[in-house]
């Protein structure tokens, strides 16, 4: 051991309080100057304190990866104050865990046990393992949250791919419910795998059976347990998706649900949605009573610089309607920290409805087309698109505005996975152009040529038309009859002059026949 790790590892086995700055925060996501990222929240009640437990995201604006080596704790005694202690580098997995690899620091939750002990459920990397998934679950104690903590179980984790039966899950995630008869369970598990277990009264040592839990539809990951009135409940992320789920259009993307159970290890029932999807792809939370209200924290991609990797934790009051059996939690009213007045721009597309010639495969999410985001490495629902294998030869996409508007220009931002003139997966299109709704479809007339490269804005500027409805009709690439996707990151349209965004369009009736 090298002299860095050993002091490292004694600042581990230190209260952190000491460590805390104070941050007052304008509202949500806490922390938004882009400083520190927060993750996976998990809410804690001690006394007349609320913790946060969260993780840190660090990757660069375009790596698609969650880079998170450390935990960080947040703390206020009331949330309306906005005033909250940010203890930055709280815990590093291999400070506490001498069998776990440092990074992958994902969403663990601190419980306090009926010891009045705290205990943190940490997924890690583990060290030495030959699992085909070495993500693992370990417990370290402390007598307070800011800690210090250790390993409360040196052995080694308590769940793993080997531990405490063979499993070829992704060992993550882990929630804990110390029960009204001092019984404990944990939960965890993600791609749609959801496993349960009781602990024995020491909170560390798994009782079995690992059971699966079946019966919340659409579970993806990031289960949150918590009982409230003699009722189970789970929040998670869902991600079952289609344009008439209730959940998520784009299947990346996840709200956060919520079922209940009579008893811990179920069986479950699917009510509903507690917190539609966020800016984020992952959605991850917890809920929790504090001085009499409830709570929900969640992360967001919402502060300066934020990204799907790029996270950062909102908290907001959680409703439950009483006048129901059982108890429903009403739908989370997401806030923010009051925003700067959006700068003058040509682009009026924001104020558009978006529709497409295709049925959008849930990988894609038309909502990207007009949401004035292009990204380096987009995720597939940063686009619209239209590759399913059996891709259409002349798709289009249109915007509608509730009112007529006058253009002269327009910019398409195409992505492309294969070269031009392929015909298998996502290709820049042969061609395009641009029609507009004048008692019928007319090409706009004079624009010139369309550019068709991927990868930057391809532009066209025209004399002025004055309509409700324009169409990008793409030739899509290939040859024999068999075609490349086509896939659109943005589609800006450009008024004469630069003016404040109207606010974003209500589906507006299409202006033909479809
Ligand atoms: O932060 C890493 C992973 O992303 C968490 O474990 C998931 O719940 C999701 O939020």
């Amino acid at each position: 051991m090298t002299r860095l790790p050993v002091f490292a590892a004694l600042l581990a086995m230190l209260p952190c309080a000491a460590c805390a700055q104070t941050v007052v925060s304008k509202g949500n996501p806490i922390l938004a100057d882009g400083r520190f990222y927060t993750t996976d929240p998990a809410p804690l009640v001690d006394g007349d304190t609320l913790y946060v437990l969260t993780g840190r995201d660090i990757a660069e604006p375009e790596v698609n990866d969650f880079i998170m080596p450390e935990w960080q704790l947040l703390s206020t005694r009331d949330p309306a104050s906005r005033k909250w202690q940010h203890i930055p580098g709280f815990i590093r997995p291999e400070n506490v865990f001498a069998w776990a690899e440092p990074a992958r620091a994902y969403a663990g939750q601190i419980v306090k046990g009926a010891d009045g002990r705290f205990y943190f459920y940490a997924p890690v990397l583990e060290k030495d393992s030959d699992a085909k998934d070495r993500f693992a679950i370990g417990v370290a104690v402390a007598d307070r949250p800011t800690g210090p903590w250790k390993d409360a179980h040196p052995a080694g984790p308590i769940i793993s791919q080997k531990l405490p039966v063979a499993n070829n899950i992704q060992n993550i995630d882990p929630t804990v419910l110390l029960d009204d008869d001092g019984r404990a369970y944990i939960y965890w598990g993600t791609f749609g795998q959801l496993r349960g277990m009781e602990l024995e009264r020491d909170m560390i040592t798994p009782t079995g059976p690992e059971t699966r839990i079946e019966g919340l539809t659409g579970f993806f990951e990031a289960p949150w347990i918590l009982k409230r009135k003699g009722v189970y409940y789970m929040l998670y992320a869902g991600n079952k998706a289609g344009p008439d789920s209730d959940c998520t259009p784009a299947v990346y993307y996840a709200c956060q649900a919520w079922g209940t159970a009579a008893s811990p290890l179920g069986p479950w029932t699917y009510r509903g949605v507690a917190l539609r999807p966020v800016s984020s792809t992952t959605s991850h939370a917890g809920a929790v009573e504090f001085k009499g209200k409830w709570y929900m924290a969640y992360h967001t991609a919402d502060a300066m610089g934020g990204g799907h990797f790029r996270r950062s934790v909102a908290i907001d009051e959680m409703q439950w309607d009483d006048s129901v059996s059982p108890a429903a939690i009403r739908p989370v009213v997401p806030t923010r920290a009051p925003q700067s007045a959006p700068k003058p721009t040509r682009n009026i597309a924001g104020s558009a409805s978006a529709v497409s010639s295709n049925v959008v495969p849930v990988q894609y999410w038309i909502a990207a087309l007009n949401d004035a985001k292009v990204r380096a490495n987009p995720l597939p629902p940063e686009m619209w698109g239209t590759w399913t294998g059996n891709n259409p030869k002349q798709p289009w996409v249109e915007y509608r505005w509730k009112e007529p508007v006058t253009i002269d220009g327009s910019r398409v931002y195409f992505f492309a996975d294969q070269p031009a003139g392929s015909g298998i997966g996502v290709a820049p299109p042969a061609a395009w152009h641009l029609e507009y709704w004048d008692g019928g479809w007319k090409p706009v007339a004079g624009a010139g040529s369309y550019g068709t490269a991927a990868g930057v804005f391809q532009s066209v500027s025209f004399p002025k038309v004055t309509t409700r409805c324009l169409r990008a009709v793409f030739d899509a690439s290939g040859t024999g009859g068999t075609f490349a996707g086509v896939g659109v990151q943005e589609w800006e349209v450009l008024a004469p002059r630069p003016r404040v965004p109207a606010a974003p369009g209500v589906a507006a009736s299409g202006c033909g026949k479809n």
